[in-house]
């Protein structure tokens, strides 16, 4: 049993996890998609109906904490995973006509570091920079030096978690896979592709329109403001990102980053007790976009 009044660490994600698959096997599985650096096991959570199962239902990929310190990010996914799952019976339909596919915790290896060593640890902890550690999972053109934040690695998908993500999202997308969020903080933006560059994808105005009406859903229950926009425009040029990934390479439609709370205040260090509202909030913000893809034919 998992509570949402206070952040927790991986081993204890992994538990409530493969409890909640043996609780519910009829709609939970737990799939390894492969191990990070330090050897830790990655663990994506597949919600599925085997009563209404079908090859071709539409699907929703979500992910969470590429970045080890933005821990409302592994937070709000466990709580949407407990929601979807433990309290079913509110609201079937979100669960009987999609398949979820929900990696909570992208980076257990930074996560881990970030409890232990240095709360706001970004990258993975793969030592291959020198005298610095890390490589960020989320960029493809940023920094060259080793030892910054934002150090891009020495290739694409050279890094074991990025891999893992990249087959486990090839094997499960296969044209059935309408929307993709990746779940990051902070800031409160509701980003669309594309992260490298300014210019806009084609289908820009259903990109906006989505995120438009899911924004409007969060704010109206809490007043809670997201900024829309695709990355570049209304935050940085950054690439190697993968909303751009899961948009330009994997070809799912609706990719989006979501900046989750605050815009400042407190940051990464979002106090435990702002957990519940960010969730109750962003599943109002969820909902649109499940019923959205729900009707996709
Ligand atoms: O820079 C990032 O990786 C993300 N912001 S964060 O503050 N959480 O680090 C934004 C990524 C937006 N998407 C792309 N640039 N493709
Ligand atoms: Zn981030």
């Amino acid at each position: 049993k998992l509570n949402w009044t206070e952040y927790h660490d991986y081993t204890t994600i992994v538990l409530f996890l493969a409890e909640l698959a043996q609780n519910y096997p009829d709609i939970v599985t737990l799939i390894t998609i492969g191990k990070t650096h330090e050897n830790r096991e990655m663990y994506m959570v597949k919600i599925s109906n085997t009563q209404t199962a079908s090859p071709t239902k539409n699907a929703i990929i979500v992910d969470g904490g590429i970045h080890a310190r933005e821990w409302i990010a592994p937070a709000w996914n466990t709580w949407l995973i407990h929601e979807l799952v433990e309290n079913y019976a509110a609201h079937p339909q979100y669960v009987d006509n999609l398949d979820w596919y929900i990696l909570p915790v992208m980076n257990p290896d930074g996560y881990v570091y970030s409890f232990a060593d240095d709360r706001l640890w970004r990258k993975n902890r793969n030592p291959v920079n020198g005298p610095c550690v890390g490589i960020d999972l989320n960029q493809g053109g940023a920094a060259g030096n080793g030892c910054d934040q934002t150090y891009h690695g020495p290739a694409a998908f050279s890094e074991d978690e990025s891999a893992n993500v990249r087959d486990a999202v090839l094997s499960v997308a296969n044209g059935r896979t309408q929307a993709y969020l990746t779940y990051h903080s902070y800031g409160q933006y509701w980003l669309t592709p594309w992260g490298y560059t300014a210019d806009l994808p084609e289908d820009y105005p259903q990109l906006f329109d989505l995120a438009q009406n899911a924004v409007n859903s969060l704010t109206a229950v809490y007043g809670t403001q997201y900024t829309i926009g695709s990355s570049t425009n209304v935050l940085y040029v950054a690439s190697g990102g993968s909303d751009d990934w899961a948009k330009g390479g994997a070809g799912i439609p609706y990719s989006y980053t979501v900046e989750l709370r605050d815009t400042g205040d407190f940051g990464f260090l979002l106090p435990a007790d702002q957990i519940i509202p960010n969730n109750l909030e962003m599943w109002e913000a969820m909902k649109v976009v499940a019923e959205y893809v729900t009707g996709i034919v």
